[in-house]
């Protein structure tokens, strides 16, 4: 069964008349589609289902996809006009991923229905990837590893954050993602204290702490990693070096707790438990990972208020790190696969 029936399935077991899906990662996992695409995806409980796109987008699709019906919208026709001309009346409860406030008033008053957002009907899909999603995440992680590898192998002194990301950047399309994953972090120095650095033109040193923190897309599918490393080794301040022992072994303690069925929470606690007896959990200042695949941040949250439950098949990242002010920063970072038989690192 395509992911449309798997969802139309799903619909009837709820009650739930359509589906309406606005977020771009929800609308390329329901049509399984490998390209960029957007507009707004209705799946009725029964029956064909429809991505209402603009002119602009249509331009490059065909009319149809996977069995998705292609509509394209006049131009400068509202998505909301667009709805309602597709949709009609004969529906009673209209589920949305995300919807504006206006939008779900005008609708609730044009139709009479009742409208719920924020659907987890498709997110909780997604959290758990299939084999064909696998191999697109392996190949995400294989760009990605392969470039930092090559990347912090090559580095000179001298040379400028913005440098280094630039040529990861460059490097990881010529190997064939589409995309980096996320704004390319490389960071120098005490520039590594601060987690969601963007690269300055601060120009490398023996010595200095590099941190960076990267991924590709592939695809359609994401990878994320993030190393430390000193560069000229040998010269790295004491601290750093504890510092990166301490990320490296609370790192190992989580993997051994990501098993199916272990609370999201275990793992992060696990983590702290490791930094707190080095000392350094008050400078822990973040999650210890997040599922990823077609967005870099999606379900199941590692995190300590995270109830959820591991599951097979859930690709997530480990990344514990230790920032203290003045001094530097250390994060290490892999994507897992989770299995029956543990934490399956992709990245490397
Ligand atoms: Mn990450």
């Amino acid at each position: 069964m395509n992911r449309i029936g798997r969802i139309q399935d799903r619909l009837s077991r709820t009650g739930i008349d359509l589906l309406a899906l606005r977020e771009q990662g929800n609308i390329i996992y329901a049509i399984d589609w490998d390209k960029p695409i957007s507009g707004i995806l209705l799946i009725p409980r029964s029956g064909e289902a429809k991505l209402l796109t603009s002119q602009l987008e249509s331009v490059n699709l065909p009319s149809s996809l996977n069995d998705v019906k292609v509509v394209k919208m006049e131009r400068g026709e509202r998505i909301l006009k667009g709805f309602l001309k597709e949709v009609g009346r004969g529906f009673k409860y209209i589920e949305f991923d995300s919807i504006d406030m206006d939008d779900a008033l005008k609708l609730k008053e044009e139709l009479g229905v009742l409208i719920r957002t924020r659907s987890k009907i498709v997110s909780e899909m997604r959290a758990v990837k299939d084999p064909c999603e696998i191999e697109k995440m392996k190949k995400a992680a294989e760009i990605a590893s392969s470039t930092a590898g090559e990347l912090l192998e090559g580095l000179k002194e001298g040379v400028s954050e913005v440098e280094s990301a630039c040529q990861y950047n460059y490097t990881i399309v010529l190997k064939g993602a589409l995309k980096p994953a996320f704004e390319t972090i490389v960071a120098f120095g005490e520039d590594s204290s601060n987690p969601h650095f963007t690269p300055s033109s601060r120009r490398l040193r023996r010595g200095d702490v590099v941190l960076l923190d990267a991924g590709a897309d592939y695809l359609n599918y994401k990878s994320d990693l993030t190393r430390t490393i000193v560069f000229k080794g040998g010269v790295g301040k004491n601290t750093i070096r504890e510092m990166i022992e301490a990320v490296e072994e609370a790192k190992r303690a989580a993997e051994g707790k990501a098993f199916p069925g272990v609370k999201a929470c275990e793992i992060d606690e696990r983590a702290c438990e490791v930094l707190s007896e080095y000392g350094f959990d008050k400078y822990f200042a973040h999650g210890l990972g997040h599922g990823v695949g077609i967005d870099i941040h999606e379900p199941p949250s590692i995190a300590p208020l995270s109830n959820e439950e591991l599951k097979e098949g859930n690709v997530i990242t480990i990344e514990p790190g230790v920032y203290v002010p003045g001094v530097g920063g250390v994060r290490i970072e892999d994507t897992y696969l989770i299995t029956d038989s543990g934490p399956v690192k992709l990245t490397f």
